[in-house]
């Protein structure tokens, strides 16, 4: 996810961390950095011009010279305008009680239909009834492929063999809608490979005629700087509510969202992350933030830079802990270092007897598993990453909803989490000796984990127990697997 524009703000930062001392100078040489990157992503000049500005003029202001942890400073501006730049957030449908009709639009391929039948599951899974209509009369494919997304939903789909004209197709949706008591139509319209008057006319003609609530432009975030071209058209054409960006899951260039939410002015409703009808979430600032800047590699670095720049405030990451500081965002963190194979020296440097540990987790199986974890962490409200307590079933459902998981990854990331919180707390302000012992629980308790699948190595980990430990972990796993089996007849 947003590699290329992740990779080169990071080495930006790490300009700036090499350097003991910040000047006006190399925070302008790092800034530039910053700025190439923007553009290299896709990101449109204009908005890269005013990015820049703002945070060159907040950066080169006195106090962050002064400060001092200066780098750290500049990487919570950058991700403070880079928060505003996305934002404001509205990921809310402003359902009244008739019926809503939403409009989708956008080019070709970027996921219209596709996003229809997300839509209508996500509003499903809230208890509100969906209908569907298809207003593509462009390809007879097109029709079909919407009947069967609404086939594997159970959603009824009106569309009209033969017909011609989308925006009688529309209206006639638009009644039998109500006559069927749905709560929300959704319109899937035609699309072209480029933008067409003709194609522009007809969508006119449906938002006038039909008078949608929301009509929401759907674009694909893989199509970098055309994404910005056909945002510009389709806002200027139709009075766009909100957009939809596509195809965030694959490796995209995440420059587009910034263009796209800059050139439309509207909010950014809903990411696709997959192809199943389940991969749709509401869009985030802070959760995109934080991905196009890496924090979780962000925070390794800063780490760095303290030890460059100041050794004693090393300690602070252990006062952090001893305070019982670990939230699920430092479990994150945790994750993605640990299961980041290039980033283990790193962590063995910051945690001094990592080795075992990082060895055994080297040879597990564990990338894949770590997406789906840290899109679990990423659907938390920050309340709910810092006090974890908090997240009780209800709140489990919609997580899981929202990282488009099942619950039970959802109850089996807050368990792992609780297994490792009290254990890196216990790890903090200990000499030597206690961190191996710390180390070693941490061990027993991932393997001990049955289903925790982070702690199954592929390989021999060279590690043998005792009999006695071998005993205990069947016990304990015995208990791990009557208590999910439990929780599995609860749901
Ligand atoms: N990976 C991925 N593929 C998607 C996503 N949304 C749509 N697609 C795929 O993109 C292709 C075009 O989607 P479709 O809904 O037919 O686009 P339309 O022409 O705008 O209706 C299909 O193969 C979809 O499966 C997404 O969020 N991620
Ligand atoms: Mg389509």
């Amino acid at each position: 996810m947003f590699e290329s524009l992740q990779n080169r703000l990071q080495s930006a930062f790490k300009t700036l961390a090499g350097k003991a001392k910040l000047t006006e100078g190399n925070m302008r040489d790092a800034l530039k950095l910053v700025e190439t990157a923007l553009l290299e992503a896709d990101v449109s000049y204009d908005v890269v011009r005013d990015f820049i500005d703002k945070v060159s003029e907040k950066a080169l202001g006195e106090k962050v010279l002064l400060a001092l942890n200066p780098t750290q400073q500049v990487v919570a501006i950058v991700q403070d305008e880079l928060t505003n730049l996305l934002g404001p957030v509205d990921p809310s449908l402003h359902l009244k009680k008739d019926l809503n009709i939403f409009m989708l639009c956008g080019l070709q391929g970027s996921g219209k239909t596709t996003t229809c039948g997300k839509l209508a599951k996500m509003l499903q899974d809230n208890n509100i009834k969906p209908y569907l209509a298809a207003a593509d009369l462009q390809r007879p494919a097109a029709i079909e492929q919407l009947h069967v997304i609404g086939r594997q939903l159970g959603v009824p789909v009106y569309s009209e063999l033969g017909a011609t004209d989308p925006v009688k197709v529309c209206q006639d949706a638009v009644r039998k809608a109500k006559e069927e008591g749905a709560q929300v139509l959704i319109l899937d319209t035609a699309g072209r490979l480029a933008i067409d008057a003709e194609l522009m006319a007809q969508l006119q003609q449906i938002e006038k005629r039909v008078q949608p609530h929301q009509v929401m432009f759907v674009v694909d975030a893989m199509t970098g700087q055309d994404a910005v071209n056909s945002a510009k058209a389709f806002n200027e054409a139709l009075e766009l509510n909100g957009v939809i960006m596509t195809k965030l899951d694959g490796d995209t260039r995440g420059g587009a969202l910034l263009s796209v939410k800059h050139v439309t002015g509207v909010p950014i409703k809903f990411i696709g992350v997959g192809e199943h009808l389940d991969a749709l979430q509401p869009f985030r600032p802070e959760g995109m933030v934080g991905r196009i800047l890496g924090m979780g590699d962000m925070l390794g670095l800063i780490d760095e830079v303290r030890k460059a720049v100041d050794v004693n405030q090393q300690a602070e990451l252990e006062k952090k802990l001893a305070a019982g500081d670990f939230t699920l965002d430092d479990f994150k963190v945790q994750l993605k270092q640990v299961l980041q194979p290039g980033l283990m020296t790193r962590m063995m440097s910051m945690l001094p007897g990592m080795g075992d540990l990082s060895k055994m987790l080297a040879n597990t199986d564990a990338e894949g598993e770590m997406g789906r974890k840290v899109a679990i962490i990423d659907s938390m409200t920050a309340k709910e990453k810092k006090t974890p307590k908090i997240i009780d079933q209800s709140r489990r459902n919609r997580i899981a909803r929202g990282a488009g998981v099942q619950v039970q990854d959802v109850n089996q990331l807050v368990k792992e989490y609780d297994l490792m919180a009290p254990i890196m707390k216990s790890m903090a302000g200990k000499g030597m000796g206690g961190r191996m012992q710390a180390i070693q629980d941490l061990q027993k308790n991932l393997m001990s984990d049955p289903s925790g699948k982070m702690a199954k190595p592929k390989g021999d980990t060279g590690k043998r127990l005792s009999p006695k430990e071998r005993m205990e972990l069947k016990k304990k796993r015995e208990k791990e697997l009557r208590k999910k089996k439990r929780e599995q007849r609860g749901q």
